[in-house]
């Protein structure tokens, strides 16, 4: 049995996903549109968060680790240029590796804290913490346009890595919500060649990231949000 627990709009979530269809897995989809009470989420990881990942007897949570997993247990990958990694790290640049794939986490995290304070009712003008939250994204796109070589690479050079699939989740979920945080792209343009380049990508169409608010319980197959209620 291999099942994947997640939100739909989760942008952790979203980066197994599409890790997941490149690898070309088989797995069951456990979608949630909303949260469900801690004492279900807490039967599938003690975080309380999504993503989780049932493969067999195996159970892991934390979207960086069931990635790696991912990679180093399924060596195969569908056909499209470039090839989805090898590795999540790199033997012979390990530390540069894990250190701008825990940047990249850095923002996810910033990211999606701006949000769900959002949606429980606090914004980014009211909150020393979540205005710092939005500064720290512009610092950590300025750090990672410095350590992409040119327009036409990724973090890993002839590969599609880890890291250009969760900085493209994470970027395209801030996108896509009303969070009243302007990235400011145009500014990262090694960045910017890379994430549109992605969404060319059939296993990213195969996972989009649409537009939420709070209200949304589901989407028509095009991607127009139906409304049902509070979430
Ligand atoms: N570090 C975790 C973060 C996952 C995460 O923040 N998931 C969010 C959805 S995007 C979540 O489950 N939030 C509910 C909560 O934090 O209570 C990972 O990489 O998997």
């Amino acid at each position: 049995m291999r099942a994947l627990l997640f939100t739909s709009g989760s942008p952790f979530a979203r980066a197994v996903r599409i890790i997941l269809d490149e690898i070309g897995l088989d797995y069951e989809r456990r979608e949630e549109v909303t949260t469900p009470s801690v004492e279900q989420r807490a039967a599938a990881a003690p975080t309380l968060q999504v993503p989780t990942f049932w493969d067999g007897e195996l159970t892991l949570w934390e979207s960086g680790t069931i990635a790696e997993y991912l990679l180093s247990t399924y060596p195969q990958r569908a056909v499209v240029e470039p090839p989805l990694a090898p590795q999540a790290f790199r033997a012979d640049a390990a530390w540069r590796d894990k250190l701008t794939f825990s940047t990249i986490q850095a923002f996810g995290t910033a990211a999606t804290t701006i949000s769900q304070m959002k949606w429980t009712g606090v914004t980014i003008d009211e909150n020393a913490h979540l205005e710092r939250s939005a500064q720290k994204l512009i610092h950590i796109l300025d750090w990672l346009e410095d350590h992409l070589v040119d327009r036409n690479s990724g973090f890993q050079q002839g590969w599609l890595s880890i890291h250009d699939i969760f900085l493209a989740a994470h970027v395209r979920f801030v996108q896509a919500r009303p969070l009243g945080v302007a990235l400011e792209l145009k500014r990262f343009r090694k960045v910017a060649a890379l994430l549109d380049r992605l969404d060319e990508r059939e296993s990213f169409k195969a996972n989009p990231i649409w537009w939420w608010e709070p209200g949304v319980i589901g989407y028509e197959p095009d991607g127009t949000p139906i409304y049902g209620g509070e979430t």
